[in-house]
């Protein structure tokens, strides 16, 4: 290497400036081959491939610039790979810092670029914008034969970054233009075997994103089984999105274009609606796919969201009690391409695909919004077929959501670890269903085989309930005798407890008219106020009223009561009966299913008493109070009141 510091040096203008920026220009080729995958993202094949994306982005450069027309790429043996454009060619002419010719400069100093020769912002191609110094060092060597006069060839090599000789002229020519030819180093690949059909995708999507531009791709490694492919695309990315359409069914004929400029960034999008139920976004920065997306996708997606909503409400498409359409419904069926072009791109995410600059997302949003909304006025019918094909997919969409919550209520039904089976009810809609949650295994199959299964769930409860007072949360979920409840609802526990996912809108508690039922109840009631608060909030707690008495006198249909009082009203009403007509109900499970129907299930006929939570610091105290380890107070309040619950005012 010192070698050719020395050779260099001879075609030194002369001085101490001159050397210095030399071993600046090494230092920087040094860094570059230390930590390649800095500058080019990855080592891998993916990079291997990109060395060619980033000399090729210079030829593209050249073509948007309007002077270059078509750019050859070819494999050659030993994969090695030239690209050739019949642009101006880069200038060789001495650069008057360095004092070396300027495709010298392009090629040994960092992030050259479009800063040198001559004014004009160029916007940095390229992953990282690196550009051709990078691949400069990155090659075991590089060749770079230019025309840019219209008279003299001019040749310059280098390796891994060094020049071997300054720029020379090795003969003549009239038609300018560029050639470059490398070979990567295989000490900085993994690999360095090109694959064909990665650069005919890559090469491919450049002649998209450069309307007009011929590019031709030939492999010549293999002189029996040549390939070559040639791109040529006079519609640019709306042709980008005429090919992703290919061989599907078209919702509208047009491709749907959009483009406009602000200050130093620009963008286009080209979109079509197909037939499938695919979405696919292609998205590029300065001609470089941005696979995670970023700012330009995001602008477009908010904006086609909003004015796809609009234009269906001001249609009358989207009625008003229909649902606003979401991201996904617009976007199924889509096609489309965004391309957006700014002076310095910030690339984030995991594989530096995602660009984060923030003003592209304005200017796209705004385009998209302007655009699209005048081109849908303009065009009604494409304008219908699109908000259809939304619809349909919002629509198609609300049913599958419902067919999944239907199988997931069935594998909450098929969970094992239920003490007592859930037996659920067929409506799905929580508004219109209501789940009994009782004590006792006898009372439980009365329920099931009296209620109305349409809208009424029945959960069995067996035994003595945890004294949740004491019991955290993690062990309230592990817990045999609650977890069933939890599932039942559906929505959680605790923190995470979600009443928009409860699955029914009356939570009913139905246990015996005696201390043991005002046991289960304040132990049911003590859980919900503890870990599932806003169920109570809601209004979606309730307690079943069953009753303590049954008097049938003769043929007469029977009559329930259901206190004291209420018997000695009804025995004065029928003007008195015998002993033998009253019944005392001792338990729920001493009613047949017709009984406990009529008298606790049937809404027609039923009281239920609604869990109000007017003062939850009181009710918290009250619980506290009859949970919690002060045993007397406990003790004393339970035997004053045997159905204290309606009495603690919630
Ligand atoms: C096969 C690769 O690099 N073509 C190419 C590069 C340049 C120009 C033309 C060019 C640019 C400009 C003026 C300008 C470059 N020039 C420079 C620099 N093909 C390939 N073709 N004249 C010619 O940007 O003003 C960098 S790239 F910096 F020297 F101008």
């Amino acid at each position: 290497m010192n070698d050719e510091i020395m050779n260099s040096r001879e075609t030194a203008v002369e001085g101490k400036e001159y050397d210095e920026a030399q071993i600046q220009i090494l230092e920087g080729l040094e860094a570059v081959r230390k930590r390649p995958g800095m500058y080019i993202g990855t080592t891998s094949s993916r990079g291997l491939h990109h060395l060619v994306h980033e000399i090729v982005d210079n030829a593209v450069d050249e073509a948007l610039a309007g002077f270059c027309t078509h750019i050859k790429v070819s494999i050659l043996p030993g994969d090695v790979i030239r690209v050739e454009d019949d642009g101006r060619g880069i200038p060789t002419g001495t650069h008057p810092k360095t004092g070396t010719s300027t495709v010298e400069v392009v090629y040994t100093i960092l992030h050259a670029g479009g800063k040198f020769g001559g004014g004009g912002y160029k916007v940095s191609g390229g992953l990282h914008g690196v550009g051709a110094s990078v691949v400069n060092a990155l090659s075991e060597w590089l060749e770079v034969v230019v025309c840019h006069d219209g008279k003299n060839l001019m040749m310059q090599r280098f390796e891994r970054g060094v020049p071997s000789y300054p720029l020379k002229k090795i003969g003549e020519r009239r038609e300018t233009g560029t050639q470059v030819t490398f070979k990567p180093d295989p000490l900085m690949f993994e690999d360095t075997v090109f694959d064909y059909d990665t650069l005919k995708s890559l090469l491919r999507e450049a002649a998209f994103l450069t309307a007009g531009l011929r590019i031709t791709l030939t492999d010549l490694r293999d002189p029996d089984d040549i390939q070559t492919d040639s791109f040529h695309y006079e519609g640019g990315v709306a042709s980008f999105v005429e090919y992703l359409n290919t061989n599907k069914t078209v919702v509208h004929d047009k491709v749907i274009f959009i483009s406009g400029t602000r200050d130093d960034a620009s963008a286009e999008i080209a979109m079509q609606y197909n037939e499938t139920y695919n979405e696919n976004i292609l998205s590029f920065a300065n001609n470089v796919r941005t696979t995670e997306g970023g700012m330009h996708e995001t602008g477009f997606k908010t904006a086609l969201t909003r004015v796809i909503n609009d234009y269906g409400k001001k249609k009358n498409i989207i009625k008003g009690d229909d649902k606003v359409l979401t991201g996904d419904d617009v976007r199924e069926g889509l096609s489309a391409v965004i391309s957006v072009k700014l002076k310095e791109p910030q690339f984030e995410g995991q594989t530096k695909t995602k660009l984060g600059n923030s003003e592209i997302r304005t200017l796209v949003d705004s385009l998209v919004q302007e655009k699209l909304s005048s081109f849908l006025e303009e065009n009604p019918a494409v304008g219908k077929a699109i908000l259809e094909k939304s619809v349909a997919a919002s629509r198609a969409r609300e049913a599958a959501r419902k067919a999944k919550e239907a199988t997931r209520r069935k594998s909450a039904l098929d969970s094992a670890s239920l003490p007592g089976k859930l037996a659920d009810c067929q409506d799905r809609n929580p508004e219109n269903t209501e789940i009994y949650i009782v004590e006792g295994d006898s009372a439980g199959g009365s329920a099931k085989q009296g209620r109305d299964r349409k809208y009424q769930a029945i959960l069995p409860l067996w035994g003595k309930m945890l004294n949740v007072e004491k019991a955290r949360a993690d062990r309230i979920y592990g817990n045999d005798k609650l977890a069933p409840i939890i599932t039942a609802l559906g929505a959680g526990i605790g923190a995470e407890f979600d009443v928009e996912k409860v699955r029914y809108h009356k939570v009913i508690i139905m246990a015996d008219a005696d201390v043991d039922g005002s046991h289960i109840r304040c132990l049911l009631l003590t859980f919900f106020f503890r870990f599932m608060r806003p169920l109570i909030e809601a209004g979606y707690v309730y307690l079943a009223q069953p009753p303590l008495y049954k008097i049938q006198k003769g043929k007469l249909p029977p009559r329930y009561a259901y206190d004291e009082k209420g018997m000695q009203d009804i025995i004065r009403e029928l003007g008195g009966v015998s002993e033998d007509s009253i019944q005392r109900y001792k338990g729920l499970g001493e009613m047949n299913p017709e009984q406990l129907w009529e008298t606790t299930m049937d809404p027609a006929n039923r009281t239920i008493l609604k869990v109000e939570m007017a003062d939850a610091a009181a009710a918290d105290e009250a619980f506290t109070l009859l949970m919690g380890d002060m045993v007397a107070p406990r003790k004393e309040y339970i035997e004053k009141h045997a159905k204290y619950v309606q009495n603690l005012d919630i």
